[in-house]
């Protein structure tokens, strides 16, 4: 049966029928994933009132895409005191945040109470704030440094009052490009346990794809396929996210950045491909607002949140610095024909605006 064929009768695609996605017209393929995404989500677009905290940039690992860590393109080296964190948490609550997401790089300095205690000191403070913190590449990195197991550092996270595993660090799972982009570091077959032991806790996290460096198509579909197994086991995953990769400040010297076009058909086959992932995130910050507003035509029903503060793709290039207020975020995804729902962290409707 070819791909079309079982597109129209809903059928799970395999690895070649994803790749075959590719060749597909954007706008046929456009055509199925809203289908999709009608079916699950209408014209419902969520996204959260959150704040992006990124505590340290010192960084142990060297990844070749990253323009944050400060270990080398970027000489201004920084360590946040808990107070610091504490201060940015209570005027972003001022501002009706429910979530902060914090992720850190991997500081080899400021030993493991510093990574945890921060947790506990903003539930104590506030305890309805949805603490979502530590990618499986943190959560790998703390435990080769204080000699603990992944299940060792989970226990104490949620000890410490963190309640959902962003998506960081996956990059792309197909061994060959992770040791090129970022070999030393969690590995990919690494980032799927630790996320399933997470699952296996009972709680949520969100998954991501780096694209658009020197991985292939078929690579993204590679890592979207162990995605979609360990989601058929555990069914932990709220979110994908294809982070469009920026070019600047790094050590991968892409020189041609991604088409709109082919960023639209990766979100476009994610919605197809991922039939067992809720929600498929179009993340403003590295697609661009305005095509972030495209892509909910395109499959995405998820644009993140209004970050405030945003460190890491603004490193290498994104207009993300400074965040979006959440009316002009209102008004783009209603004037883009969509229906802003404010969410939670773990995707409970909590407004239509
Ligand atoms: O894993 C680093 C990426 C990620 C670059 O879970 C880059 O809701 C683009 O994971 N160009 C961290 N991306 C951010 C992240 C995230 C963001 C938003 C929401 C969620 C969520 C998770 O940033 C890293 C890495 O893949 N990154 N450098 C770059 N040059």
């Amino acid at each position: 049966m070819d791909v079309l064929e079982k597109l129209e009768k809903g059928e799970r695609l395999n690895f070649d029928d994803g790749v075959k996605l590719y060749d597909l017209d954007l706008f046929q393929l456009g055509y199925y994933a809203n289908k999709m995404r009608e079916e699950k989500h209408q014209k419902k677009t969520y996204f959260n009132i959150n704040r992006h905290i990124n505590p340290t940039n010192i960084c142990k690992d060297v990844c070749q895409f990253c323009a944050y860590s400060a270990s080398r393109k970027n000489p201004n080296q920084y360590a946040m005191t808990h107070e610091e964190i504490l201060d940015v948490v209570a005027n972003s609550s001022k501002n009706g945040i429910k979530e902060v997401h914090i992720v850190s790089a991997h500081n080899p300095d400021t030993g493991l109470e510093w990574y945890l205690d921060v947790f506990r000191k903003i539930k104590f403070s506030y305890p309805n704030m949805h603490v979502k913190a530590l990618t499986a590449a943190e959560i790998h990195f703390l435990s080769e440094e204080y000699n603990l197991s992944h299940e060792q550092i989970i226990e104490k996270m949620l000890e410490s009052g963190v309640d959902s595993m962003p998506g960081g660090g996956a990059e792309i799972f197909d061994e060959t490009v992770r040791k090129k982009i970022c070999g030393g570091k969690v590995s990919s077959q690494q980032w799927l346990d630790i996320h399933k032991l997470w699952h296996n806790a009972g709680r949520q996290s969100n998954a991501t794809m780096l694209f658009g460096h020197v991985e292939s198509r078929e690579h993204r579909i590679d890592h979207m396929m162990r995605l979609r197994d360990l989601q058929d086991e555990t069914g932990g995953f709220n979110a994908f996210i294809p982070l469009v990769f920026q070019t600047q400040n790094n050590y991968l010297k892409v020189k041609e950045a991604l088409t709109g076009q082919e960023i639209l058909k990766t979100y476009a086959i994610a919605r197809i491909m991922l039939d067992n992932i809720p929600n498929i995130k179009a993340y403003w910050a590295t697609s661009t607002v305005k095509l972030a507003l495209i892509a909910q035509e395109f499959g995405a029903n998820d644009l993140d949140g209004t970050i405030e503060k945003e460190s890491i793709q603004s490193a290498a290039g994104a207009a993300s610095a400074k965040g979006v207020q959440v009316q002009s975020f209102v008004d783009l995804i209603k004037n883009s024909g969509f229906n802003p729902v404010e969410r939670d962290s773990v995707y409970n409707e909590l407004k239509a605006w």
